[in-house]
């Protein structure tokens, strides 16, 4: 096996690993000391300059003149209570990783991604390089290493996200946290960006993630604009190289390479451009089948990290929910769904009830979506029932978002010569249900059944 190359060139030659194409479902987990105020304004825009949906940003806006986070700190906590205080809060008393990896396992996820270090700079393992850690404060506990075996013996993959971009320790962030200390007194080049010594602290940190965790898939939350600075790709080759001598297949995002996480590609970047194993457009998915893997990620409200006054409404309904897993799934796409965990390690019942209706629905649909690909349609419909596709095995799946009736009406592609009607056959919770189908003009007509007992959509297999 030749050594990767910190270049995209080398680093192209990679290929994403099948069990992340077929896994389909991995649930992303935004776990930190901005899980004890939790609290940020719903309705904000993404990346505001005073305010955004995402509870993760707190420790940034807290200290932002004028946002409404630093409004609510201080009539909450009062002026004197710096970020790092928290850590007496994040307590995860009631957390057992177990319990987590069954839930997990049970919804039908493949693998699990946890924030390792999210943008505040706070390790949730026992990082040597960092003084205050989930290892030192708070819990006093490796929540990595913990997460990692529970979900590793379920036969789930473990991932870890990085969040190097806007971390706190950067210049201009200097003092956020109240606490000089916190970055372990680390010198930073105030006129340059980050200089060399923040550069090798960051890495020493990822580097150690990496290598005392082994991560199946590393989520990397590093800006095109700051990748080469931080030796985005010196990282992911030796990443590779030695997943290689683990003998593991392992998968990178492309965010080192990208600036467009939050819609579609920028004018001035093309596919090409794109670099890592997987995209990951960010509360945004794609309206077409794409030809590279890619992954959709969004909290299941509007936040990651878990934000307190989020009621139903700001939460997809489990129709939305399954609807757009399908959707994501027919155009080549997987979903890492976020959990917002509280302080104390209890998954929040309005997430825990979504996941358990998205994992209700796979258990009886699962066939539809696991280790499937994309087929050479993605969308049909059949009067105001859309149909969505997926392909395994020889096995072509028609995916009704409503159940349609007595029967449903697929087209046939003018490409596709169809000589005899398909065996037909609808998913239900005692498994497949034969139903018989015909061929009229450019259609095929798939008869139904009663109303199987599952809600949301109605998978035939052909
Ligand atoms: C983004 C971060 O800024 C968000 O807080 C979140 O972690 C998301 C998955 O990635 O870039």
């Amino acid at each position: 096996m030749p050594d990767y190359e910190p270049t995209w060139e080398s680093l192209d030659a990679h290929e994403v690993p099948e069990w992340f194409r077929d896994a389909k479902l991995g649930i992303f987990v935004h776990w930190g000391l901005y899980s004890v105020p939790a609290w940020a304004p719903p309705d904000a825009d993404i990346g505001g300059e005073d305010a955004s949906p995402y509870a993760e940003w707190y420790p940034y806006y807290m200290y932002e003149d004028g946002s409404p986070t630093r409004e609510y700190h201080r009539e909450t906590y009062g002026e004197d209570l710096e970020y790092l205080d928290f850590a007496d809060d994040f307590t995860a008393e009631n957390w057992d990783p177990d319990r987590w990896a069954d839930f997990f396992a049970d919804v039908g996820a493949g693998y699990v991604v946890l924030t390792a270090e999210h943008h505040d700079g706070y390790p949730l393992w026992d990082s040597h390089y960092a003084r205050h850690t989930a290892a030192t404060s708070g819990p006093e506990r490796d929540l990595v290493g913990d997460l990692c075996e529970a979900v590793r013996a379920r036969d789930l993959r473990f991932a870890a996200s990085y969040h190097a971009n806007f971390n706190y320790y950067q210049p201009g962030f200097e003092g956020r946290f109240g606490h000089p200390d916190f970055a372990a007194g680390h010198p930073f080049d105030d006129d340059a960006g980050p200089g060399p010594e923040y550069v090798d602290f960051m890495n020493a940190k990822h580097r150690e993630l990496i290598r005392k965790y082994r991560p199946d898939l590393l989520w990397f939350d590093v800006p095109k604009a700051d990748s080469d600075h931080l030796e985005a790709k010196e990282l992911v080759a030796d990443y590779y190289n030695a997943a290689d001598e683990w003998g593991k297949e392992v998968a990178v995002n492309d965010r080192a390479s990208t600036d467009s996480i939050g819609g579609p590609l920028a004018e001035d970047e093309s596919d090409d451009a794109i670099h890592g194993d997987f995209e990951t457009p960010e509360y945004y998915t794609y309206d077409e089948i794409r030809d590279d893997p890619w992954e959709a990620t969004r909290g299941i409200g509007h936040s990651f990290g878990y934000n307190q006054i989020e009621g139903e409404d700001d939460h997809l309904a489990p129709v939305e929910l399954v609807h757009s897993f399908i959707d994501v799934v027919s155009k080549n796409g997987n979903l890492l769904l976020n959990v917002g965990p509280r302080a104390d390690g209890a998954i929040p019942e309005i997430q825990r009830e979504r996941l358990a209706a998205l994992g209700d629905w796979l258990s009886v649909n699962g066939p539809a979506i696991f280790g499937t690909r994309p087929w050479a349609v993605s969308e049909d419909s059949d009067g105001d029932v859309q149909v969505r596709y997926t392909w395994r095995d020889g096995d072509l799946f028609a995916v009704a978002l409503d159940w349609p009736g007595d029967s449903l009406e697929l087209s046939v592609p003018s490409h596709v010569s169809l000589a005899d009607a398909p065996d037909a056959a609808l998913l239900t919770a005692d498994g497949d249900e034969e139903v018989s189908a015909t061929l009229r003009d450019d259609a095929l007509v798939v008869s139904l059944p009663e109303r199987p007992d599952h809600d949301h959509a109605y998978a035939v297999r052909l």
